[in-house]
């Protein structure tokens, strides 16, 4: 397993949409182990390929206390049970230090396929409804400050840019 460097915010990279995984195979198995193993190490409750450069839609989460409940989202979609939506309080790992109250919605149906290949169906509620739709957010390349002001969001940039470093890839 490996550690990978997670992107920054105002990196362009961020900005990439990601494309349909064709087949779970031992190289995406791989990728999944080491985005775990560089989520839990970040200590984040989840982690989207496109934060690691990889633009495939692929996302790892563990919302549980203990941290040993991983899981894993393939090619996923939702669909939001209800209108009602719900401020919380988010972060984002590529936008370290930084957090701003984010409405979602309260209740979704989650399709994906999992580690193993295997389709499955999930319902979700409160913080991992909440993250679900952040990591797919990160998928289309959007980020939680594209919901704030536009100059919340350059200040947040400014700042980004003057305390942390990008990683230099090219
Ligand atoms: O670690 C994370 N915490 C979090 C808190 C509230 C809503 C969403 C999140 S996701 C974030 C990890 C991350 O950046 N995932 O893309
Ligand atoms: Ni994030």
């Amino acid at each position: 397993m490996a550690k990978l460097p997670i992107l920054t915010f105002p990196d362009d990279r961020l900005r990439n949409r990601a494309a349909p995984v064709e087949q779970v195979d031992d190289e995406v198995r791989t990728l999944v182990d080491d985005m775990l193993e560089t989520m839990y190490e970040a200590r984040g409750i989840g982690l989207a390929a496109t934060q690691v450069d990889v633009h495939r839609r692929i996302v790892v989460m563990d919302v549980s206390e203990s941290g040993n409940e991983p899981l894993v989202l393939i090619n996923p979609s939702y669909v939001a049970l209800g209108e009602e939506k719900e401020p919380l309080s988010e972060g984002c790992l590529s936008i370290p230090e930084y957090y701003a109250e984010v409405p979602r919605y309260l209740r979704i149906r989650l399709n994906a396929t999992n580690r193993d290949g295997e389709d499955y169906e999930l319902e979700a509620d409160d913080l991992l409804a909440h993250c679900i739709q952040h990591e797919l957010d990160h998928l289309e390349g959007v980020l939680f400050v594209d919901y704030l002001s536009p100059l919340k969001r350059e200040r947040v940039a400014k700042k980004m840019q003057k305390h942390h470093k990008p990683v230099q890839n090219a």
